[in-house]
C-alpha cells in the first residue's frame, strides 16, 4: 500500500512538471507571432516592450494600449529604421493634433493608431513586411525625442 501511494504521488509530480513545461514557452509575455501587445510604459515617454518580432507575410493583430493616466500617445510603425522614423515624426508634427499627428499621405507608414487618450487601446491589423527591422514611434510632439520608440524585427 505504501508503495502504490508513492507511485501515485510520483505520477502527480510528473504530470505537474509536464504541464508546467508545456505552458512555460508562452508565458514570458514577450510579444511575438500573430498576436502582439505593446503599451506605453506608464507615465514614461517609452513603450513596453521596446522590441517586437513577427514573421514576414503573417497577419499581425497588434493591441496598442495607452497606459498613461495623463498623456496622449499613438503607435506608428514606419517602413524603415530611425532615419525614416524621424522623417515620419516631422511630418506627423506638421499634420497636427486634428490628424492625430499622422500625415495624411501615410508615406512610409506601415500601420498607425489613432492618437489615444489615457487608458485607451486600439487593435491594429497589418501584414508583416519583408524580413528586416522597422522602427515604431509615437509622433506626439517631443515624445520621440523623449525616447518613445521601439523596433519590430521581422524574420
Ligand atoms: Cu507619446
Amino acid at each position: 500500500m505504501k508503495i502504490s501511494v508513492r507511485k501515485i504521488a510520483l505520477g502527480v509530480l510528473l504530470v505537474g512538471a509536464f504541464v508546467l513545461a508545456a505552458c512555460g514557452g508562452a508565458s514570458d509575455g514577450a510579444a511575438s507571432g500573430g498576436g502582439l501587445t505593446v503599451g506605453s510604459d506608464g507615465e514614461n515617454l517609452a513603450y513596453a516592450p521596446v522590441s517586437l518580432t513577427a514573421k514576414a507575410g503573417e497577419k499581425v493583430s497588434l493591441v496598442f494600449k495607452n497606459n498613461s493616466t495623463a498623456l496622449q500617445h499613438n503607435f506608428v510603425l514606419v517602413n524603415g529604421g530611425e532615419d525614416v522614423a524621424n522623417a515620419v515624426n516631422d511630418a506627423g508634427s506638421e499634420a497636427g493634433e486634428a490628424a492625430g499627428y499622422v500625415p495624411a499621405d501615410k508615406a512610409n507608414i506601415i500601420v498607425s493608431s489613432a492618437l489615444l487618450a489615457p487608458g485607451a487601446s486600439e487593435t491594429l491589423e497589418f501584414t508583416a513586411p519583408a524580413a528586416g527591422t522597422y522602427t515604431y514611434v509615437c509622433t506626439y510632439p517631443a515624445h520621440l525625442g523623449g525616447g518613445m520608440k521601439g523596433t519590430l524585427t521581422v524574420n
